[in-house]
């Protein structure tokens, strides 16, 4: 067996008068009680610095630029690097990224980090939700295509934990070819931060069904990639907002072997046998010998 004990670190709400270094010492509580629990890392939501941004326009530049990184770690962000080699923890994270430079450039992006607090991968949301502009007909708003670009780095995987870890970022996960890129890249695990609010269609009969939906994608994404899913949500009201939770741990088998209880800040934890994935890789979804590429071309091509 190969095993990767694994956490995820599900945030309750972030109020948007929080400070980062209020939310760094919620995720270094998180990251303790893992480590007590066995963990060699843990995963931590989507854009876990601040409260989600994207459901409002915001007026200024600099007010848009206040919920960005300009360097990682940074000053308020540092103890967490510090308490993971501490610990002998891993972390994913995931934060806006500003990169400067002639064109100054927006992500939202998570890291993946070893257990001596090192970053060891990175990777840029590619599958941005919503709408560039505020739009009038819908009751909550979802504004990620106004203030990030599609990630630039495509869904590499990298060698950690003992294994071949991928990242992806939210809506990602409800994608077939996120899964599918990595696991031709021979992923065993990907990890997922999350924000989803419980109207994001504002269409009740898809709304009502947003849970199940989050469900659906990382089961049918791990069983079908014969990979692990490892998928943290930030969840509860935040600034009126109604995140789903429901984070979740996802064998290759679809089975999914823990899950979050609560809409607030939790611990879900479990031993994942990378050694797993490899059965369903060599029988079921033996890639090389059961794939038919030739006929997969306008899947690129339109
Ligand atoms: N953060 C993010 O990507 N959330 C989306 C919901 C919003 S779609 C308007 C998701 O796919 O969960």
């Amino acid at each position: 067996k190969r095993i990767v004990n694994v956490a995820c670190g599900q945030l309750g709400p972030i109020a948007r008068a929080e400070t980062r270094t209020q939310v760094v010492r919620r995720l270094i509580e998180l990251m303790r009680e893992a480590k007590a629990r066995g963990s060699d890392v843990i995963v931590f939501p989507e854009l876990a610095l601040t409260t989600f941004f994207p459901r409002w326009a915001l007026e200024t530049q600099e007010e848009i630029d206040s919920f960005f990184e300009k360097e990682m770690p940074g000053p308020e962000t540092r103890p967490l690097f510090e308490e993971a080699a501490k610990l002998g923890i891993g972390f994913y994270l995931g934060y806006a990224e500003l990169v400067e430079g002639p064109r100054r450039r927006y992500f939202n992006t998570s890291i993946l980090v070893n257990q001596k607090g090192e970053i060891v991968g990175k990777y840029r949301k590619i599958h941005l939700p919503g709408w560039s502009e505020p739009q009038p007909h819908l009751r909550s708003q979802h504004l990620e295509k106004r203030y990030f670009e599609p990630g630039n780095m495509g869904f590499p995987v990298y060698e950690a934990f003992g294994g071949v870890i991928g990242m992806c970022i939210c809506n990602d996960r409800r994608w077939p070819e996120t899964y599918r890129v990595m696991a031709l890249l021979g992923v065993e695990m990907v990890m997922v931060g999350y924000n989803t609010p419980d109207d994001h269609t504002d269409v009740f009969d898809f709304d009502i069904l947003t849970t199940f939906h989050n469900q659906l994608s990382l089961q049918a994404g791990a069983y079908q990639n014969s990979t692990w899913v490892v998928a943290t949500a930030k969840a509860g009201l935040e600034e009126g907002s109604n995140l789903i939770g429901n984070s979740m741990i996802v064998a290759p088998s679809g089975q999914i072997i823990a899950h979050a209880t609560s809409t607030d800040d939790e611990v879900i934890a479990a031993g994942c046998d990378l050694n797993m994935g490899t059965v369903y890789r060599k029988t079921i979804f033996d890639l090389a010998r059961h794939r038919e590429p030739e006929h997969y071309r306008l899947i690129v091509e339109r």
